[in-house]
């Protein structure tokens, strides 16, 4: 059933490293990560990877995230009960995947509701697909093929003021961005591109079409300016992009978020354009129980809410958690750091 929404607890349950949690898991009935979260219609939806039980060991490839299915939820009002959504979409029903439905978003428009998902193709490529329904908890029903020209994982869409979508994906590791140099998958590294002194992979966007289900033009990247205007180097390990993008807009300023991957932080940085190129700004969210560390941004009733996850009910890296804190701004639109522990 509900936890107690972020109950700070004096007397709550101990995280391994002896701390507190700044916030407890929204549902327990189902293991969740990943949750893109969405207002429609005054309620809020959370889009989460679906996490399940596996045999298979922990690698770098992330092999043990062997999810199958998507699960929506709701909640009507802040600290209200979750309604957890039956499966709204399973990879035996998308024709062209095989496995790994990995972290999904969606988008709204003209009455239909857009499911963006990666998936593992029969070759055992990334690809995002999308799959659309009239109701936003589901069932989603999928296209044939996959997005033509996208690969990768960790699709996130945003649609500006003036109707245009843009989705932003990719991740490095065992999201082979690494292996689509130029559009073709070519095998080789299964981390990065091993260039510590040259620019970090980044994360790509495109435009999407007025259909929603093409990239309008090529995917291009998403770059990260460091102080000195340079991109980001593969090397910085504490800041360049590794996966989990997520965009939103506030005050006029873009925010492009990201998780670091192996350095365990959540990082941002902000452009006037939804396409950047971005300054890179700063962490955001300090490493959780757990690897990854996947999020969203959404503004809820006049506040601004931080959805992320950890593994405080099983302390195993592919069993998570989703959770939600307040999140704040500075005068100067930085984003407060929040720390997943409390004392
Ligand atoms: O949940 C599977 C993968 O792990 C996601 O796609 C990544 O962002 C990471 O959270």
């Amino acid at each position: 059933g509900a936890l107690p929404f972020s109950a700070v607890q004096a007397d709550g349950p101990t995280a391994p490293n002896g701390r507190h949690y700044l916030s407890q898991p929204l549902i327990s009935e189902i293991y969740t990560a990943d949750p893109s979260a969405h207002v429609f219609g005054g309620k809020l939806y959370i889009y989460p990877s679906h996490d399940v039980p596996t045999e298979t060991p922990d690698d770098d490839l992330g092999n043990q995230y062997a999810m199958h299915d998507y699960r929506v939820l709701r909640l009507d009002r802040v600290g209200g009960p979750v309604t957890v959504g039956p499966v709204a979409l399973e990879v035996k029903n998308v024709p062209w995947a095989s496995k790994q439905m990995w972290a999904p978003d969606v988008a709204y428009r003209n009455g239909t509701y857009f499911l963006y998902f990666p998936a593992r193709d029969k070759e055992g490529h990334f690809r995002i697909g999308v799959a659309t329904s009239t109701n936003p908890m589901g069932p989603f029903k999928a296209d044939p093929e996959p997005i033509k020209g996208s690969y990768s994982i960790d699709p996130a869409v945003f649609t500006d003021a003036d109707g245009q979508s843009y989705i932003y994906f990719g991740g490095i590791w065992g999201g082979q961005l690494e292996n689509w140099p130029t559009g073709q998958f070519v095998a080789g590294s299964t981390t990065d591109l091993k260039q510590d002194d040259k620019p970090a992979l980044m994360a790509k966007w495109a435009r999407l079409s007025p259909d929603m289900k093409h990239f309008a033009a090529p995917a291009k990247d998403v770059v990260i300016l460091g102080d000195d205007n340079k991109p980001l180097l593969g090397g910085d390990h504490d800041r360049r992009f590794f996966e989990a993008s997520w965009m939103f807009k506030r005050d006029g300023q873009y925010y492009f978020t990201y998780s670091t991957g192996d350095t365990h932080f959540l990082a941002y940085a902000t452009a006037r354009s939804p396409v950047g190129p971005f300054h890179y700004r700063g962490h955001f969210l300090l490493p959780v129980q757990g690897w990854t560390t996947h999020h969203s941004i959404a503004e809820w009733n006049g506040k601004w809410w931080l959805f992320y996850a950890d593994t405080q009910l099983s302390n195993k890296n592919h069993l998570r958690n989703v959770k939600m804190t307040e999140l704040h701004f500075n005068a100067d639109g930085s984003i407060q750091v929040v720390d997943p522990f409390t004392r």
